[in-house]
């Protein structure tokens, strides 16, 4: 056995802990929706490929800004994002796809490390173009000085090596992530335990749910979809397809309906028929911002007339790719929804992991599983130390 699979096993069998074996799953195969979305029959009308998620517009603009005019285009600020890559043919395990994927931050960090060790002492020098290599890496500047304040406590003026360097910050890595690094609880009690998801246009929300809702099948759990994003064209169409596909049904109204009042409608019918997750979609783009955060707000408001504690979790859905516009995005809608945990998407293909780290320590919200791919089974649990070790180019 190769020293990588107990911890492989392990992590998986978590994830999988009720219901499923704990080996790894040969990927079924992908349906066409998935790699030729047709459930987006507006393309014409929305030039958007959904595989290119849009650069998000809160990133990088405060919430209240004046609305912009009702003939905004709705999805339109479609800058490409090269780093998504599409899906290969030929799928390999989900753990060597993250390692893979992965390997893009790590190539960022390793080799601006490795290529430090010319000299053979640790001097300030070093350190503070370590310093300048982990921030590189989006692992922010708090953690950046963390780490290397550790390393020059206990190693300044010693011979060291490149691999100490990312073993001892793989550590420390490790430690920052592992609190955060906590699955999503499902109350049992609850009929239903409602999860209300947001996050930015294309960030990977109605994907993500499909996958949540496919693994609380797999549990055995009773799960409903509410198609929330009435305001995208074609949005409640790929709901519906994913929710056929999880084998889950999906409660919709037509485009342009009102989302709170789907959400009420959902949760009504999730508790009549004592559904064990209700798991609500939501626009990722409005008119403009500010509508959009009124609409969540909106939708909050709404459910908790039926269930006060509602939504039990609230998941912003982050784009790893976006890099450090993720701690813009968690700001901006921790200020209009009771954001209590994230979902980091794109893993698979992002050169900017490093930005976990500093939303980790930032935020210090749970990462309650994170996006390895496109298909249904894409979502893993969160692993501090698999991750942390991943991230410096070390065997798990
Ligand atoms: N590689 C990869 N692609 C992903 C992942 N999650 C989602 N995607 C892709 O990202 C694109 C956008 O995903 P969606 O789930 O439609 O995003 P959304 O947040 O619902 O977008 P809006 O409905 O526009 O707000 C799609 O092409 C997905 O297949 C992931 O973990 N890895
Ligand atoms: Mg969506």
């Amino acid at each position: 056995m190769s020293e990588t699979e107990p911890q492989k096993k392990g992590w998986f069998a978590r994830f999988r802990s009720r219901g499923t074996p704990a080996v790894e799953t040969p990927k079924p195969a992908e349906p066409e929706v998935e790699k030729t979305e047709p459930v987006e029959p507006a393309v014409a009308a929305e030039p958007e490929t959904r595989a290119v998620p849009p650069q998000n517009e809160l990133a990088s603009e405060p919430v209240q800004t004046a609305p912009q005019p009702e003939t905004a285009p709705v999805e339109a600020v479609a800058e490409k994002e090269p780093e998504v890559e599409k899906p290969e043919v030929e799928k390999k395990g989900w753990l060597s796809r993250l390692r893979d994927g992965l390997a893009k931050s790590t190539k960022r960090v390793t080799e601006s490390i490795t290529g430090l060790f010319t000299k053979k002492k640790l001097d300030q020098e070093t350190l503070n173009e370590l310093e300048d290599a982990l921030i590189q890496a989006d692992l922010g500047v708090t953690v950046a000085a963390r780490l290397v304040e550790k390393l020059g406590k206990e190693r300044f003026g010693k011979e060291v090596t490149d691999e100490e360097v990312r073993a001892a910050f793989a550590d420390d890595i490790a430690e920052i992530l592992q609190p955060v690094a906590v699955p999503l609880a499902i109350d049992a009690v609850r009929k239903p335990h409602v999860v209300l998801v947001i996050g930015v246009n294309g960030s990977g929300k109605t994907t993500t749910i499909a996958k949540l809702a496919n693994l609380y099948r797999g549990e055995g759990r009773s799960v409903m979809l509410a198609a929330g994003d009435t305001f995208r064209a074609a949005a409640v169409e790929q709901l519906k397809v994913w929710g056929d596909r999880a084998g889950v049904p999906v409660v919709s109204k037509p485009t342009g309906a009102d989302a709170a009042g789907l959400a009420y409608e959902a949760l009504e019918r999730a508790r009549a028929e004592k559904t064990d997750v209700l798991l609500i979609d939501t626009a990722g783009r409005l008119h403009n911002k500010t509508n959009l955060m009124e609409e969540l707000a909106k939708i909050v408001r709404v459910i908790r007339k039926l269930d006060p504690e509602a939504p039990h979790s609230c998941l912003l859905v982050l784009d790893a790719t976006t890099g450090q516009n993720a701690h813009a995005q968690v700001e901006t809608f921790k200020t209009m929804s009771p954001v209590d945990a994230l979902v980091v998407t794109k893993l698979d293909g992002s050169a900017k992991g490093g930005v976990l780290v500093a939303l980790a320590e930032k935020f210090k919200l749970p990462v309650v599983a994170i996006g390895v791919g496109e298909g249904i089974d894409d979502l893993r649990p969160f692993e501090a130390r698999a991750f942390a070790r991943g991230l410096m180019g070390l065997p798990a």
